[in-house]
């Protein structure tokens, strides 16, 4: 029986457990990224380990999500990221190089090496045939000390793809037709690989689109071969040498095979408020649009860009329209400026941002009260845009560009064919890693700003929770809205402090709430619907909680990443057994589970009971073995200092 390119990279990674899909397996981690995000909190949780250097062969710490440096808290955070990672051995990707996993490709992504990053778009070096996961920040710290990441060995769908995209439609209507097809819910365990003749029509940040916005599928990872293209495309980054071949053995077994002929592809969008939202663009062209943003870590490669500047060239953007560009990296905007595309962006109308997250995360380019704003990225929850009534679509980035010349939004299929663009890959990119400070043996002081605070501490499980449920969600709630991004980034170093926005855009008196029970002796709990915690890698969303004295957290489903990071904090996540439980449920009800460590220890039998306002309700708690003994020490870190 042969391998595919998942199970050939999981073998010749693989340290504890057996390749059976279903079982917990532990690989070793080759390459580690980070962002600023989430950074921080990994490397003082990296620092509290008490490890001399990385162990991995590369770790790169990146700065593109908070790099708008109103106050102090930004720059601070830079200094001290800078100067720990120039003393434990890691590379520094400067504020305005790009971002991460755009960066990431073009520079260090290896085909057949794993790669674990503090951020749910990891995934995206998967275009390259890497093996590339998102996780919560202590995951990503463990791994840098050279310790295991541990995974449910995944069950894998191939998307086997025939025929060649026409002209006008792109990577990105690729991946909206799949989250059209296979939603953001129920993909938990499975990973996505990508083969048929169809792979090789698409260049590797093609691939790279696919596989970054897999991550709202809510796979573990999504993957192409390693093939000729991806062979030209390390040659054009002067990384020959890092080629490997990696393909599907020719009888490799796939646990669900889904077939897309990509001629059959149109221009896709996805509505507010879920990147699962689909529809056909020509169903609803001609609406009125306010805003376009172009760029993110999905859409801001140089084929992207120059795909946008060449529409756009010699045409101006709509007066009614505000339209924002931030290239995906250095190299990118570094190429646009010398082979003269800036200047027919500059010359439409566009408004130049810098090579970062900028508008994705909603640091800037909030749309107007109630605007429509077509955007390129990967994610349209409600309020991530900074405005909480706009309205956010995801398109390409064809779209996005044709749309804003005429002011409302266009199908590109409506263009001649041949206008298209149609941009071929340079035989060289350029090259100048001038702004990625590479690790030397420092004896200077680490930079430790007032807005870096302490690693979180947790305490061990305790035999008896007593508490009360703080708040009662329903379905899809995301990273986002447990943890606001946008103006409360400045704080991810700062718990305490970023502690108090806990939910703030869906109960502004929970953080409070929570600290009163805290104060009586009370913990709170969290009870939520399906796809609890979906979105973000960030573990703040987990050690916030934690911070205000969350235990337990009850929900129909949980996400990967989140229920990961749940567990590392030391947080129970229980699902129900019987649905009905969840509608009896209300907020106020007290919570007691007794005999906590047993019933957390019983592996055989999964179920715990929890008695809420004096009935006993019957959960499941999700957790390998290994993860009890994590809930059982209050969390990772206790439990790494242990062994
Ligand atoms: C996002 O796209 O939501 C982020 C910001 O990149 C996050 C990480 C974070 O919250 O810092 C992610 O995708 O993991
Ligand atoms: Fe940055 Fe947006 Fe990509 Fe997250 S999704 S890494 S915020 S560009």
């Amino acid at each position: 029986m042969g391998y595919s390119v998942c199970y050939k990279i999981l073998r010749a990674h693989i340290k504890e457990g057996n390749l059976n899909a279903g079982d917990e397996i532990g690989i070793t981690i080759d390459q580690t990224l980070t962002q600023d995000a989430t950074g921080t909190m990994a490397y003082l949780q990296f620092e509290a380990m008490g490890i001399d250097r990385v162990k991995t062969q590369l770790s790169v710490s990146y700065v593109d999500h908070n790099t708008l440096q109103v106050g102090f808290e930004n720059a601070d955070d830079h200094k001290y990221l800078q100067t720990m990672n120039a003393r434990y051995g890691i590379y520094y990707s400067k504020a305005g190089n790009g971002i991460c996993h755009q960066v990431h490709l073009e520079r260090f992504a290896i085909p057949g090496k794993t790669l674990l990053g503090s951020d749910s778009h990891t995934p995206t070096a998967g275009g390259m045939g890497m093996l590339a996961i998102g996780a919560g920040g202590l995951d990503v710290a463990v791994a840098m000390g050279g310790g295991l990441f541990y995974l449910t060995c995944p069950q894998v769908i191939n998307v086997y793809l025939t025929g060649r995209l026409r002209a006008w439609v792109s990577a990105k209507d690729i991946i909206l037709a799949i989250l059209k097809m296979l939603t953001t819910r129920g993909n938990v365990g499975y990973v996505i690989e990508y083969t048929g003749p169809g792979v090789a029509t698409l260049s590797v940040p093609e691939r790279a689109t696919i596989t970054n916005m897999g991550a709202e599928l809510g796979v573990t990872t999504s993957l192409f071969p390693a093939d000729k293209i991806t062979l030209q495309f390390l040659q054009a980054q002067g990384r020959a040498d890092d080629y490997v071949e990696l393909l599907p053995d020719s009888d490799a077994t796939y646990h669900k095979v889904i077939e897309l002929d990509l001629s059959t592809v149109e221009p896709m969008i996805a509505c507010p408020h879920s990147p699962d939202n689909v529809v056909p663009v020509d169903s609803i062209k001609g609406m009125k649009v306010d805003q376009v943003a172009i760029g993110s870590c999905t859409n801001s490669s140089y084929k992207d860009l120059v795909t946008v500047a060449t529409i756009l060239k010699g045409k101006k953007v709509h007066p009614n329209v505000s339209c924002i560009l931030a290239p995906g990296s250095k190299q990118v905007l570094q190429m646009l400026a010398t082979e003269g595309y800036l200047a027919d962006i500059i010359a439409s109308g566009v408004r130049i941002m810098e090579s970062a997250c900028g508008f994705c995360i909603g640091n800037g380019g909030a749309p107007n009260s109630g605007g429509v704003s077509l955007r390129t990225n990967n994610r349209n929850f409600e309020g991530r845009s900074g405005t909480k009534d706009a309205m956010v679509y995801l398109v390409s980035p064809e779209t996005a560009a044709l749309s804003a010349l005429s002011g409302t939004l266009q199908n590109p299929l409506d263009q001649p064919a041949e206008r298209y663009p149609q941009v071929t890959l340079p035989a060289s990119f350029v090259i100048d890693d001038a702004m990625i400070i590479p690790p030397f043996q420092s004896n200077e002081p680490i930079f430790r700003g007032p807005n870096i605070g302490q690693p979180p501490k947790t305490t061990p499980l305790p035999d008896t929770i007593k508490g009360v449920v703080g708040i009662k969600l329903g379905d899809k709630i995301t990273t986002d809205h447990i943890m606001p991004a946008g103006q409360r980034l400045k704080y991810r170093s700062n718990i305490p402090e970023y502690a108090k926005y806990v939910f703030e855009h869906v109960d502004s008196t929970f953080a409070h709430r929570a600290l009163q029970n805290k104060d009586k002796g009370l913990a709170t709990i969290i009870v939520a619907g399906h796809s609890y915690g979906q979105g973000s890698s960030r573990e703040h969303a987990a050690i916030c909680p934690a911070y205000l004295g969350v235990r337990m957290v009850i929900a129909q489903s949980f996400e990967r990443i989140h229920s990961a990071n749940l567990i590392n904090f030391g947080i129970l996540p229980l699902v129900f057994v019987h649905e009905s439980d969840y509608d009896s449920i209300q907020l106020g009800n007290e919570v007691v589970m007794d005999d906590c460590i047993n019933q957390v220890k019983q592996v055989q039998n999964d179920t715990i009971v929890v008695t809420i306002n004096g009935r006993a309700v019957t959960c499941k708690l999700l957790a390998s073995q290994r993860q009890r003994a994590i809930i059982i020490a209050g969390g990772l870190l206790n439990y790494t200092k242990g062994k």
